[in-house]
């Protein structure tokens, strides 16, 4: 092979080696920090992530990273969005503001958590991890195995919660109590439904943490957003965390497309891992897919082509143009049309094909759109996780035409190597936090799986 010919391999095999080293350094022993410094502890989502980065080194320690989030489960069937790590105290807000177990019985003791939920992709993290260790060995799949039916029963009671308490009325859509239950904090998604939160008079004083650790606050939410953010914890934490009275009082009270594509998706794999188990609930699993696919295909609005959040206190839909409007194309349920118009819009000049990108890769909010920002957060940066979920659900449903031009965009950007939180979408610039879990994750995954 030719010197030129070799530097793809090489970089290829630098990122591994880069990746591995970094979900190695952010390991507590029991689980892997979200990030050094500005998430030192086991957020939800991002351990499900981080679980199928660990699955390509050592598909035990990806269980071990599942079985850490489970201990913090509440009785409830809830997997809280924060399991904190009690040796790292400095982390704002952490659990005394939070102060779940004060208030409710369904909260856990010990591990503290925090008390809200994120977007519920661990089945389909489950669903990966299996067949990442079935194809390492047969000795490998035969310990995951083992392991599985209880990890089965933790996802059965987390899916059972997520349809009882967030679509009482049977919708096919999650309703989320707190922007950051979205796992997108300051969203354009959520603009409007925050503009009506009343920052809480009696608001207890607070000092931020985050824009101690990332010096440029342009790059962080702003201090209204914030304070908006802990009056919502405050209001949760005063309703004992109750989910029927939040849903009767709560000032935050929106449906959440991406997170019901997510569970269309999830519950198809629950779904296969409960067949492979010979469990009863597959056809229960079934129909909660076949409901949140068809209420995620319904949400898409025909001026933009996207799918859309609902607004519950006014009925509003939420006209923002992010990634999460892409929905759809995660989990299917759209006619072939209206998903060739999808996939026309994602390559669009809009999107993926938007002239000024660095890589084409799917920033978080469009760059054509008036809310954009490039470098604020969830309001215009790429997010390597994001493009990473976006191609393994692609090439989950046989839309490999659609991930190949995405996956190799977010291997180019991740080539920069210092597994970045997120990026500058003009000029590839690294932001937020360094050596973040989940993107390492990503990197192993596109360039092992
Ligand atoms: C961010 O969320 C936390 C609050 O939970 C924060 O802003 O401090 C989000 O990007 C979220 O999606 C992510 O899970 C978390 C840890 O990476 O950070």
């Amino acid at each position: 092979m030719s010197a030129v010919s070799d530097l793809p391999v090489r970089r290829d095999a630098q990122v591994v080696a880069g990746a591995a080293a970094v979900l190695r350094a952010n390991d507590t022993g029991v689980m892997v920090r979200a990030a050094p410094h500005l998430y030192p502890h086991q957020w939800s989502w991002d351990a499900a992530f981080v679980s199928v980065g660990l699955a390509h080194l050592d598909p035990g320690r990806a269980c071990a990273e599942l079985d850490h989030l489970f201990t913090g489960q509440w009785r409830t069937g809830m997997l809280p969005h924060i399991v904190f790590d009690p040796a790292e105290t400095d982390y704002f807000p952490g659990p005394d503001r939070w102060g779940c177990a004060e208030v409710t019985d369904d909260a856990p003791v010990a591990p503290r958590t925090s008390g809200i939920c994120q977007p519920p992709v661990h089945a389909l993290a489950v669903e990966r991890i299996v067949a990442l260790a079935e194809r390492r060995s047969a000795a490998a799949g035969a310990r995951v195995r083992a392991w599985l039916p209880g990890a089965y029963r933790r996802l059965l009671a987390w899916h059972r919660y997520l349809v009882r308490e967030r679509d009482p009325l049977r919708t096919g859509l999650l309703t989320i109590h707190h922007g950051w239950e979205s796992g997108m904090d300051n969203s354009p998604r959520w603009d409007e439904p925050y503009s009506r939160v009343a920052v809480l008079p009696d608001l207890p004083p607070y000092r931020r943490r985050d824009t101690r650790v990332v010096r440029d606050a342009a790059q962080r939410p702003t201090r209204l957003e914030y304070d908006r953010y802990l009056s919502g914890v405050e209001e949760l934490r005063r309703a004992g965390y109750d989910d029927a009275r939040i849903r009767a009082t709560g000032g935050f009270l929106v449906t959440d497309v991406l997170a019901s594509a997510v569970f269309a998706a999830a519950s198809e794999a629950l779904a296969g891992i409960a067949r492979s188990l010979g469990a009863g609930e597959v056809a229960e699993l079934e129909e909660h897919a076949e409901r949140f696919r068809a209420g995620v295909a319904d949400s898409v609005d025909a001026g933009l082509g996207l799918a859309l959040d609902t607004d519950l206190r006014t009925g509003a839909p939420l006209r923002a143009e992010t990634v999460a409007g892409f929905a759809p194309l995660l989990c299917g349920g759209l006619g072939t049309a209206t998903e060739r118009e999808m996939v026309a819009l994602l390559r669009s000049e809009r999107w993926t094909g938007h002239p000024g990108l660095r890589h084409a890769v799917l920033p978080s909010t469009s760059p054509a759109s008036p809310a954009f920002h490039p470098r604020a957060y969830w309001r215009g940066p790429t997010w390597p996780v994001v493009d990473w979920f976006v191609v393994w659900m692609l090439e989950r449903r046989g839309r490999a035409d659609v991930a190949g031009p995405l996956r190799r965009a977010v291997l180019d950007e991740l080539a920069e190597g210092s597994f970045a939180e997120y990026h500058e979408p003009f000029t590839g610039e690294p932001l937020g936090s360094a050596a973040q879990s989940w993107t390492a994750a990503a990197a192993l995954d596109l360039l092992l799986g």
